[in-house]
């Protein structure tokens, strides 16, 4: 990567804008105009700080500024980051954990909720359960490294668990276990406006637009084996599908 002061140019004191703004905008420019790719790592505050002329200080406000936009990362213990959107293909049955896995990233989940109950009115409606069927529910907190990438609500009868103790870090890898992965699923997505507490959750701005994805799962026999919701921030990802004309 060439020097960033190359790309962004000497930061001026005489200016209007504060010079924690010039090198934002200067930062900002070089992502959007791709000089900056995702993934790239930037150089140490100590060094922009040398490299720039101001303290340390106003780097670090400069960057907090363009990691809470969403534009760069930070990794715990290797420094700040281009930040990259997650390509998500659209027609594989995949577990939260397999994507991000597969993207060399660690998931993490924090538990806001897991409960046992019997089916809500809303799920029969949305899962086909008869009345009273038991089930478990799961709401978590899904993180990629440090990044919380989505909120996520799930809804399984709960013949298909031993316990609700068997779920710890994956959902798909407690019902693989049990032998009831699901095999096929309908997946619908729309566009919402997240509220505050999700947007407080998901590190985003009030009023960010979201995705919402849900996912009805089936066993080979047809029985629906999971019902989830799941926030994402507008930002983060991209939904791929591939076509392919039917012959
Ligand atoms: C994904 C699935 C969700 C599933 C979860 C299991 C989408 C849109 N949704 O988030 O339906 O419950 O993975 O993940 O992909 P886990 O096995 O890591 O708990």
């Amino acid at each position: 990567m060439p020097s960033l002061s190359a790309i962004i140019g000497r930061l001026n004191e005489e200016q209007n804008l504060p010079l924690y703004q010039q090198l934002q905008r200067g930062l900002r420019r070089a992502i959007e105009m791709k000089l900056l790719n995702p993934e790239d790592a930037l150089p140490p505050e100590r060094d922009l700080a040398e490299e720039f002329n101001v303290s340390r200080i106003t780097v670090r406000k400069a960057l907090d500024g363009l990691v809470s936009e969403g534009l760069l990362m930070r990794r715990q213990g290797s420094g700040t980051f281009v930040a990259s959107r997650v390509e998500k293909s659209f027609s594989k049955l995949s577990s939260f954990t397999e994507d991000m896995t597969s993207r060399g990233k660690t998931p993490r989940s924090v538990w806001l909720r897991k409960s046992q109950g019997v089916v809500s009115p809303e799920e029969a409606m949305s899962t086909g359960f008869a009345p009273g069927t038991p089930v478990y529910r799961f709401n978590r907190l899904r993180y990629a490294d440090d990044t919380p990438m989505a909120l996520e609500f799930c809804t399984v009868p709960a013949f298909a668990l031993p316990s609700l103790e068997a779920v710890q870090s994956s959902l798909y890898d407690a019902l693989e276990k049990a032998g009831n992965r699901p095999r096929r699923a309908l997946q619908r997505l729309r566009a919402v406006l997240l509220t505050a507490p999700q947007t407080e959750l998901l590190h985003g701005k009030e009023g960010d637009a979201g995705l919402l994805v849900e996912r009805r799962g089936f066993l080979q026999d047809g029985r629906t084996v999971e019902f989830s919701q799941s926030y994402y921030c507008g930002d983060t990802y991209d939904f791929v599908a591939e076509l392919t004309t039917s012959e």
